[in-house]
C-alpha cells in the first residue's frame, strides 16, 4: 500500500533525485514459524490479534544494523504511529527533517503487545481518529518531513510561506481568470502595487486565522502593522 501514494507526485521525484530514500519493511519477514505470524492472541483473553513484540523488536535491529554499516554506531530515532501518541504539528515535522534516518513503525490490527513502547523513541499521531494501521499516517509523516528537504519542493519560498510557518494561515491566492461567474480578483492584486499587495495579504491572512483559527492567532507574534490591520477587520466587521 506504500507504492501508490509514495510513488506520486513530488516524493517520487525526489527518490529519483536522490534527495530521500524509502524503504519498506514487511514484519512478517522477521517471524520465526512456518506461518510468518506476526500477531497473536492477547493474554488474558478477549477479543481481536496483539501485534508480536519479538518481530517487531527483530525488525528495528536489522533496519539499525542495515544503516549502522561503514557508519559506525548510528542513533536511530524510532517513531511509532499511534492514534495515542503525541499529535504531529509542523514544528514536530521540521525537527524530524533534521534526521540523517528515521524508523517509522506501523501497527495495524486492533492492538499492539505493551512492550512495543519501550522499543520506541517516541509515538506520534497524525490526529483523533483511529485508522485500520499505522500506514497512512506514516505516509502523511513522509510526505510532511520530505517537502523540508532542500530541493524537495521547487521553490524555497513556498516551503517558507507555508500556513503555520509563520504561524497564520495563509492568505488567499487567486489566478486567471480575472473574473469567474461573476466572482472577481480582488483588484488590488491587479494593481501592481507591490507594498498595498503585501499589505493585503498580510491583512487577509490575519483574516483568515482570526475567523478560523483563533487559537493560532493567540500564539502568533505579532507586530504593530499586524494589530492595526486586526483592527482594521475588527472595526470592518462591525459595521
Ligand atoms: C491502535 C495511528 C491502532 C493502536 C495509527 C495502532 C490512527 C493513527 C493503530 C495502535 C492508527 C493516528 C498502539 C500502535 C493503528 N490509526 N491517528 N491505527 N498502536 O495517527
Amino acid at each position: 500500500m506504500f507504492q501508490g501514494p509514495l510513488s506520486e507526485s513530488l516524493i517520487k521525484k525526489a527518490v529519483e533525485k536522490g534527495l530521500l530514500e524509502l524503504q519498506v519493511t514487511d514484519l512478517r519477514d522477521f517471524t520465526s514459524d512456518k506461518h510468518k505470524t506476526a500477531d497473536d492472541s492477547p493474554y488474558g483473553g478477549g477479543p481481536g490479534m496483539v501485534m508480536k513484540v519479538d518481530v517487531i523488536s527483530s525488525a528495528i535491529d536489522s533496519l539499525k544494523k542495515k544503516l549502522e554499516i561503514g557508519n559506525s554506531k548510528l542513533d536511530i530515532r524510532v517513531i511509532l504511529m499511534c492514534p495515542t501518541g503525541k499529535l504531529l504539528t509542523q514544528e514536530k515535522v521540521k525537527e524530524l527533517a533534521k534526521e540523517k534516518h528515521l524508523i517509522l513503525v506501523c501497527g495495524h490490527y486492533e492492538g499492539i503487545d505493551e512492550r512495543v513502547r519501550e522499543l520506541v523513541d517516541e509515538e506520534i499521531s497524525i490526529g483523533d481518529y483511529v485508522l485500520t494501521g499505522g500506514e497512512l499516517p506514516a505516509m502523511v509523516l513522509v510526505d510532511a518531513i520530505a517537502r523540508h528537504i532542500p530541493g524537495v519542493v521547487k521553490e524555497e519560498g513556498s516551503v517558507m510561506s507555508d500556513s503555520f510557518y509563520s504561524g497564520l494561515l495563509d492568505y488567499p491566492s487567486y489566478t486567471k481568470p480575472e473574473d469567474f461567474e461573476g466572482k472577481k480578483v480582488p483588484e488590488v492584486l491587479l494593481s501592481g502595487h507591490h507594498k498595498e499587495i503585501e499589505r493585503w495579504r498580510r491583512k487577509e491572512a490575519l483574516r483568515l486565522t482570526l475567523y478560523r483559527r483563533p487559537d493560532l492567532l493567540a500564539e502568533a507574534d505579532l507586530n504593530d502593522l499586524d494589530r492595526a490591520l486586526l483592527q482594521e477587520i475588527m472595526t470592518e466587521a462591525g459595521d
